[in-house]
């Protein structure tokens, strides 16, 4: 008797549990679905074609061939796929729920099962970072950021360029991480490193100067290569010669809000070249001759200044004096055969001859604004309200409380940097005519 009810207590714990699991599996299998309609509820701007629902059959198909083989692949849906990549395929629908597989480990099916893969085309486009070895954890985590926002559904490419090769941690780390392919580039050394007409002691002294000042990186050699490589040779080094538009991510990047399109096809459909999320004045310490020498190259090349420009963005004298005012290069979508044209190739050089980025301390960043600002319509820039962003010491939180919660961002409305004295956002939306978001009197300080 005793052992006969002892038997029905196991049986009825092992049925309820049973139960339970099923439940849950139901539970969430019903939350999967319920998320994919929402993955196509925010439209960018008034212009923007929506993917096409129909297509999405999980296989995320790319529109173009696969990437001349450099080196580390994890093509998502490959069958050597490593099978620790989320967001390839869809997630399968089981008539019936018992029969779910519950992966419990990368071999077991349904691992990959995550969420589903964008549906339509892709473009023909990669992430870029410039990194140090030393870096990789500050870039993991941005990697983790723009995957788990964005690129976990679109399995783009991964460019990694470094002045010395990256070594097998930074790569195993760096493609665990990535959906997409992932490469990495050595950058040569004529790209990093002193131009034979620069004057190695003149160069010197500035860094020992701008040390004594207390110039933020006056005193670096590596950062001058940096900004040189950046506003000159990213572009065109062999693995990006692969590609048509880029989005550069640096270590430590923060993304707070979902990105619900793909920002590579809203450029390429809107006609955008260069793109931005955060705006502000430039230390004059580090570029008192950069608009002279801007000047000099307008006057030899008028042929590459844009009619209908943004010089109003740059200027507040129509050309003769500078206001500082740049888009922030640490994010940047934007377009590298706008990079590798004549225009902005004559604009480089007319630069750089001038010595700058070793003479003085010359950022990538007001080199490609301007470049922006005078090479390009000013309809081709396209301010990104929608990626929230932060690197130190700033953030992009979008305006608007509707979106942020529709984009379920995480970011504290009040550290928005875009409508604060110290932005030029403002400009760029005075100069493009474009009303300012609802709500941002509230954020002016
Ligand atoms: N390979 C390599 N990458 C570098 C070097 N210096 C900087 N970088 C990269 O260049 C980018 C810009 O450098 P940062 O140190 O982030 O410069 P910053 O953004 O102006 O300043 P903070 O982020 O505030 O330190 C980052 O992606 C760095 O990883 C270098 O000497 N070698
Ligand atoms: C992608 O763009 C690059 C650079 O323009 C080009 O060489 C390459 O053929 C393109 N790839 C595809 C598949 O369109
Ligand atoms: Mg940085």
């Amino acid at each position: 008797m005793a052992a006969g009810s002892a038997r029905i207590v196991r049986y009825i714990l092992f049925a309820s549990f049973f139960l339970a699991v099923l439940y849950f599996a139901s539970h969430s299998s019903y939350e999967g679905v319920q998320l994919k309609p929402s993955t196509f509820g925010v439209s960018p701007g008034s212009s923007i074609t929506r993917p096409d629902k129909s297509s999405d059959d999980g296989s995320g198909a790319s529109s173009w061939g696969s990437k001349p083989d450099g080196s580390i692949s994890n093509s998502p849906g490959s069958a050597k796929n490593s099978p620790s990549k989320p967001g390839a395929g869809s997630p399968k629908q089981y008539q019936d729920l018992a029969e779910a597989p519950m992966a419990l480990s990368p071999s077991d099916q349904g691992w990959n099962d995550l969420l589903g893969t964008a549906p339509g085309p892709r473009m023909n486009a990669t992430f870029v970072s410039l990194a140090r070895n030393s870096d990789v954890w500050e870039i993991a985590r941005s990697i983790r950021q723009v995957e788990d926002r964005f690129n976990r559904r679109y399995n783009y490419d991964w460019v990694f360029l470094n002045d010395k090769p990256f070594d097998a941690t930074f790569k195993k780390v760096t493609s665990s991480l990535v959906s997409g392919k992932t490469y990495y580039g050595e950058i040569p050394r004529e790209h990093w490193s002193f131009p034979d007409f620069i004057d190695q002691d003149k160069a010197r002294k500035v860094r020992e100067d701008m040390a004594q000042r207390k110039i933020i990186y006056g005193d670096s050699v590596s950062y001058r290569h940096m900004c040189r490589f950046e506003s000159g040779f990213f572009f065109r080094q062999p693995l990006m010669l692969n590609y048509e538009w880029y989005w550069r991510v640096e270590p430590s990047v923060e993304l707070y809000c979902d990105i619900h399109y793909d920002p590579f096809r809203f450029m390429a459909e809107n006609k955008k070249k260069y793109s931005f999320v955060l705006s502000l004045y430039e230390y004059e310490e580090t570029i008192p001759t950069l608009w002279d020498s801007v000047k000099k190259f307008m006057k030899n090349h008028p042929e590459h200044i844009a009619e209908g420009n943004s010089m109003a963005f740059l200027s507040d004298d129509g050309g003769e004096k500078y206001n500082k005012c740049h888009f922030w290069s640490n994010f940047e979508v934007g377009n590298l055969e706008w990079l590798r044209s004549k225009a902005y190739i004559d604009f480089f050089d007319s630069l750089d001859q001038d010595g700058g980025f070793f003479y003085e301390r010359w950022g990538d960043a007001p080199v490609h604004s301007i470049a922006a600002g005078l090479l390009l319509k000013k309809e081709e820039i396209h301010f990104f309200n929608d990626i929230a962003y932060y690197h130190v010491p700033f953030t992009h939180c979008p305006t608007g409380e509707k979106t942020r919660l529709d984009l379920r961002c995480h970011c504290n409305p009040k550290d928005n940097f875009d409508w604060k004295g110290y932005s030029c956002t403002s400009r760029y939306f005075e100069i493009n005519g474009l009303e300012k978001p609802q709500g941002y009197e509230e954020q002016q300080e």
